[in-house]
């Protein structure tokens, strides 16, 4: 039987959608893939089997990379999503996310969308200062311009991450109006429910793919301990071996560069804040491991 590739671009439970030839077509895991209990990820190239009207996925391309949360593989970029409000940017979490990509090497681009309801200008400038390209967003008829963002997906597959309820789902409505993605009220994820329930690779009819993600709010840093925290902020990274100590962690040291670039307002203080609030996280879990 001729095998084929294809491209996973949704799953659910064991049924799969997969790209092949162009063509979306449903698939089922078999073989090695379920014996081994091999996790699929949207975004994976899969070997497939022709099985009457479905295709049986019998294995899995290695991939470029690969997230958990969100549960994506082999994205050119991440683009995090905050929102100017409703919910409220939380900085801590987001520096989390931001620091696991990081460590991981993915190219990180930051949309703040709602940009009809608050003043997002510091949260532009924190980014923008970090090193991140920043793109403003609304989903609002009247007050939408997504130019910029088409911009930044077209002919990439990317993937959105971010809190529940900052608008992903909503700006992919607003990208491509061939989609009609299931949104949610803000005030029911105030109780814990998420209205995208699984990640889905949607393609883009302005070239590339785009995955929609449900929200999270937890992300698990654990892979990185206090001494690597530092790479997981890309600003810190031009100041290396400038401090006086080698293994200065930039926390009680004199003469840490990183601290004079505090001072002088080459790096952001709600920056330096996450790092110090993610270093007494990372100290407390040794402690209690040891
Ligand atoms: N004012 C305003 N509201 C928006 C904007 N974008 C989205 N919303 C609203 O915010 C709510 C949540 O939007 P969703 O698109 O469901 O958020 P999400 O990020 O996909 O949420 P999860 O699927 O739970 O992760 C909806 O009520 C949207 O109508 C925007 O730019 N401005
Ligand atoms: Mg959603
Ligand atoms: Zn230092």
């Amino acid at each position: 039987m001729s095998e084929k590739k294809g491209l996973l671009i949704n799953g659910f439970g064991s049924f799969y959608s997969v790209m092949i030839d162009g063509k979306v077509c449903q698939a089922r895991a078999r073989g090695r893939i379920k014996k081994e209990n091999i996790r699929l990820l949207i975004g994976d190239f899969v070997t497939v089997e022709q099985e009457s009207e479905t295709y049986a996925i019998t294995g899995v391309l290695p991939r470029k990379n690969s997230l958990i949360r969100p549960a994506v593989a082999n994205v050119d970029q991440i683009i995090v999503v905050v929102a100017a409000a409703e919910p409220d940017p939380n900085f801590k979490q987001t520096d989390k996310l931001l620091g696991l990509l990081e460590y991981n090497n993915f190219d990180v681009h930051i949309c703040i969308n709602k940009s009809d309801l608050a003043d997002y200008k510091e949260i532009e400038r924190i980014y923008t200062n970090a090193g991140y390209p920043v793109t403003i967003t609304s989903t609002i008829d009247g007050k939408t311009d997504i130019t910029q963002l088409k911009e930044v997906l077209k002919g990439k597959v990317s993937a959105f991450a971010g809190c529940s309820g900052v608008g992903k789902s909503s700006l992919i409505n607003t990208l491509d109006n061939s989609y009609e993605r299931i949104t949610g009220e803000v005030g029911k994820i105030k109780r814990g429910r998420h209205t995208t329930t699984h990640a889905s690779l949607l393609p883009l009819e302005f070239g590339g793919f785009i995955a929609d993600t449900p929200g999270f709010s937890v992300v698990d840093l654990s892979c990185v301990d206090k001494g690597g925290l530092e790479r997981c902020f890309k600003e810190f990274e031009q100041y290396f071996g400038q401090c006086r100590f080698s293994g200065c962690t930039h926390i009680n040291e004199p003469d840490c560069m990183i601290k004079q670039m505090l001072l002088k307002g080459k790096i952001e203080k709600s920056r330096y804040e996450s790092y110090v609030a993610l270093f007494e996280e990372a100290q407390d879990k040794r402690e209690k491991f040891f």
